[in-house]
């Protein structure tokens, strides 16, 4: 496993085989390390702060990422300009290294838009709930690159490359094995990007897997590599290393960045009921952000940054709040819209059931008689 700062954030090259990865760390300055800090900062804060909303009934649901952010924010930060993601339904922190508005993801968990960002603008692609069929879309971009000439050519203006990122219990998944196969047989410019953070929903990664999941390509001809997905440092150089080389014309790569996930699967589930505090515990003495905060004070990093950073979380947290009880209630028949791109007569039978169904209750929807709502006191 590549990992270049153990838990207490003391920095060091285990091998000399991981010298290839850890000459990008030595490209860094420190306002890219300040810039990894901040990142993890703001997307925990946030994170915490769309949990908190969730439980007041602002969104449907909540998918959190704490624990995740070291994974999230080094790989996010070691994609190129020109490359595209396809993400799966977690990755809010690649998200912000991407420009994406934190609260167009706010309003998806809150039905009131679908993701809302453009995904050919930003090149981060909106979230798949589907497990790994953001895969198969991965591939087929990436294939497209290949098509269009746009890999080893040597000028950094027109090569791209592709990464795609999905969870340990999406390997499981017939359509990751399609994407590795595709991928490998035409030497496509796609780094498949595995979050194993131990869990999909109550079921253990190990009940998903008999070999470690870096090593799930072999057979389709994926190489791989497992990095430390708690080590932000080790994130950023492994991707880095990858995405060059895809770009470069050297195919496909899997890395398995091993993390945990902290918190619970979702806002709709209790992770004690099937996972022991002490392994909770464990993962937390392991935290990616304390752990780059103890290296950033080593190398003399000192409070006033570490305040500086605290503030600009409660600002953070104090506008998401205030936008977020400021926002529209979600329109039901939205769930229609986008499923075609043309008209369908399915869709419109179903949608003509649902108003017959709203007209039937009088005007008075479930959401309505204050079931499920909490009162704000007018302050909504
Ligand atoms: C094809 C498909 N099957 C089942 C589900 C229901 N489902 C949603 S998340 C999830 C677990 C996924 O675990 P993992 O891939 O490890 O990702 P994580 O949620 O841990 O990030 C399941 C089974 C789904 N969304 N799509
Ligand atoms: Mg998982």
């Amino acid at each position: 496993m590549v990992q270049f700062l153990n838990e207490n954030g003391e920095f060091a090259v285990a091998s000399k085989e991981h010298e290839i990865y850890a000459q990008f760390i030595r490209d860094l300055r420190e306002s890219d390390f300040l810039k990894f800090y901040r990142d993890m900062a703001r997307i925990r804060r946030f994170d915490n702060e769309a949990t908190a909303l969730q439980r007041q009934g602002q969104m449907g649901l909540w998918v959190p990422a704490v624990g995740q952010e070291g994974a999230q924010i080094g790989s996010g930060h070691a994609v190129g300009p020109n490359d595209n993601i396809f993400p799966s339904y977690r990755e809010h922190g690649v998200a912000i290294t991407h420009g994406v508005d934190l609260m167009s993801i706010i309003k998806m968990f809150r039905g009131v838009n679908h993701g809302g960002w453009n995904p050919y603008e930003k090149k981060f692609h909106l979230y798949a709930i589907v497990l790994g069929a953001q895969t198969l879309h991965a591939a087929g971009y990436a294939m497209g690159v290949n098509f269009e000439g746009k890999v080893a050519t040597g000028n950094p203006e027109i090569d791209e490359a592709v990464i795609t990122y999905f969870g340990d219990g999406a390997t499981a998944e017939g359509d990751i094995s399609e994407a590795l196969l595709m991928a490998a047989t035409t030497n496509a410019p796609l780094v498949f990007f595995c979050q194993n953070n131990q869990w999909a929903i109550s079921s253990a990664v190990e009940t998903q897997t008999k070999v470690p999941l870096y090593r799930r390509g072999e057979g389709f001809g994926v190489p791989g590599i497992r990095v430390d997905g708690n080590d932000v440092l080790a994130c950023y150089a492994v991707t880095k290393k990858h995405m060059d080389d895809a770009r470069n014309g050297l195919g496909p790569y899997l890395i398995e960045a091993l993390t945990y996930r902290i918190g619970a699967h979702t806002t709709s589930d209790d992770p004690s009921k099937y996972r022991d505090a002490e392994q909770v515990a464990y993962w937390q003495a392991r935290d990616p952000i304390i752990r780059f905060e103890k290296f950033l004070r080593s190398q003399g990093i000192g409070q006033d940054f570490f305040d500086e950073v605290q503030a600009a979380g409660d600002q953070l947290a104090a506008e998401i709040r205030e936008t977020t009880f400021a926002l529209p209630e979600p329109e039901l028949e939205l769930i229609f819209d986008h499923v075609y791109s043309e008209p369908h007569p399915l869709i419109e039978e179903q949608r003509a059931w649902l108003r017959g169904f709203e007209e039937s209750l009088g005007g008075h929807t479930p959401t309505d008689d204050g079931e499920n709502k909490v009162d704000y006191g007018g302050s909504r």
